[in-house]
């Protein structure tokens, strides 16, 4: 069925919430913020009202915005997978006394960075002209690992409607297949309803060139496969003159980039990039350029105007570019991007006042998220649905006031204002997550998606 047309498609960015257990733990290697914030106090609540923010400022402003809930946490089932017994607060107990890093890594929030859920190709651009889903593997490390189930879970019970949209299996949880979703996938077109050409960004090649490991990271792991982006493409239907896949500078992952989004955002005929973010930069645009539909935008920012530590610490790539009904774009920015005085420049005097069409910047605070590494593009997933499609969706998921000041409440009844590492292991704040899941699974009417109320 294919219910598009080019004027009626929007891209909704489904934004993930903060879920009740945010914490500090360290967990992400490669993740500079991420490392270098391990230890600290959190507060879950200031976190989750940070990311409603965002997603109320954007309604507000005229830009299409959904909403995706948080995982059980902690997961107590995959402590048990992993030999605990005895009751919940036994195995918590257990599990903070022999096993601390195992505790940390079940109680991570870490699905509220939704631009690792899973990737997605729209309607326009697959086979059936259905929407089709992929949830990602995440399988470089344990506490993304326990996402994809319930992810596949939620994001079927959302887009449920079998006329519109398509799930895929998730990819093996094997490094040759390792993938981190839409973070390394970007879709460039005219319209949003016009044909796209999908750039998948990958970091290591698992099959075939013995020689391609010299062309590796050297510090930190290659998150991304090329193998995984070509199954996952292959899933979708998509063909060679619809796909460009395009290696990330290896010296890039090493110096922190250990997603595309953190060095590249596209949108649109547009392409905002570092000058590191692809190992062959002139060859990745010809080929972008050569099977685009549409002239291809590229907006480079040079070494010189942002240095690469400029870049991971202000996450100025890890921006959102979103489209106004004007034709101009409209550049989301972390704060942090403010505080680094290259970084602003180059967005006033380069970014606005280039011949591009950025023609706005807009400043959000989500330093809670920051400091694990996830900014303003990390929180989002983003789906481009007509408008038969978005009529499709189950569930209370796209933002309204009504909505927003719901999951606020829900936010203020529910979260702790603070949490340090070792309140992890107070069976407390596992009993206060479920009972504000459940709660969360009927405010926003999707139906039981967690495994506690699976039974
Ligand atoms: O996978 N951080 C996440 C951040 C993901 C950002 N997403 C995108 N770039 N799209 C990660 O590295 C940190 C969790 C902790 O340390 O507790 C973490 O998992």
């Amino acid at each position: 069925m294919n219910t598009a047309t080019i004027s009626n498609v929007q891209e909704v960015n489904f934004d993930g919430l903060v879920g009740p257990t945010h914490n500090y733990s360290g967990l992400a290697v490669g993740n500079v913020a991420s490392m270098s914030h391990g230890g600290l106090v959190s507060s879950p609540k200031e976190g989750a009202l940070q990311g409603l923010l965002k997603m109320k400022s954007l309604m507000d402003a005229g830009y299409a915005q959904g909403v995706l809930p948080p995982q059980q946490r902690p997961d107590i089932g995959a402590l048990r997978d992993l030999g605990f017994s005895g009751s919940n607060r036994e195995v918590l107990a257990c599990a903070a006394k022999e096993a601390p890093q195992l505790l940390r890594a079940v109680c991570s929030a870490s699905s509220m960075w939704t631009a690792n859920a899973g990737t997605i190709t729209p309607s326009m651009d697959s086979p059936d002209s259905r929407v089709h889903f992929t949830p990602a593997n995440l399988q470089s490390s344990f506490h993304r690992y326990l996402e994809p189930q319930t992810t596949g879970r939620v994001l079927q019970a959302i887009f449920r409607d079998e006329r519109h949209f398509a799930h895929h299996p998730v990819l093996p949880a094997t490094p040759a297949f390792s993938d981190e979703g839409a973070a390394n996938h970007t879709r460039l077109c005219g319209e949003y309803g016009e044909p796209g050409v999908h750039l998948f960004v990958y970091g290591r090649q698992a099959f075939g060139d013995v020689r391609s490991g010299e062309r590796e990271p050297k510090r930190y792991p290659a998150r991304q496969t090329l193998e995984a982006s070509q199954a996952v493409a292959r899933q979708h239907g998509l063909t060679a003159s619809q796909t460009v896949f395009a290696q990330q500078h290896p010296n890039a992952i090493d110096a922190g980039v250990f997603h595309n989004d953190v060095i590249a955002v596209g949108n649109g005929p547009v392409l905002l990039y570092h000058e590191m973010a692809f190992l062959d930069e002139e060859g990745t645009l010809d080929e972008l350029r050569y099977k685009m539909a549409t002239p291809l935008i590229p907006v480079r920012v040079p070494v010189e105007a942002v240095s690469m530590e400029d870049a991971v610490a202000s996450y100025l790539f890890n921006s959102q570019l979103l489209s106004n009904p004007d034709g101009t774009m409209t550049l989301v920015v972390p704060g942090e991007c403010q505080e680094r005085e290259a970084v602003w420049r180059t967005i006033q005097d380069y970014l606005l006042a280039g011949n591009n069409p950025i023609s706005e910047v807009m400043v959000k605070d989500v330093k809670q998220s920051m400091r694990n590494g996830g900014g303003p593009a990390c929180l989002r997933l983003r789906v481009a649905l007509s408008e038969a499609e978005r009529a499709a969706l189950t569930g209370r998921v796209l933002l309204t006031d009504a909505l927003y000041d719901d999951l606020t409440a829900w936010v203020n009844r529910h979260y702790r204002d603070r949490l340090a590492p070792d309140d992890l292991a107070d069976p407390q704040l596992a009993e206060e997550s479920l009972v504000a899941l459940d709660e969360l699974t009927q405010l926003l009417k999707i139906g039981p998606v967690y495994p506690f109320q699976l039974g």
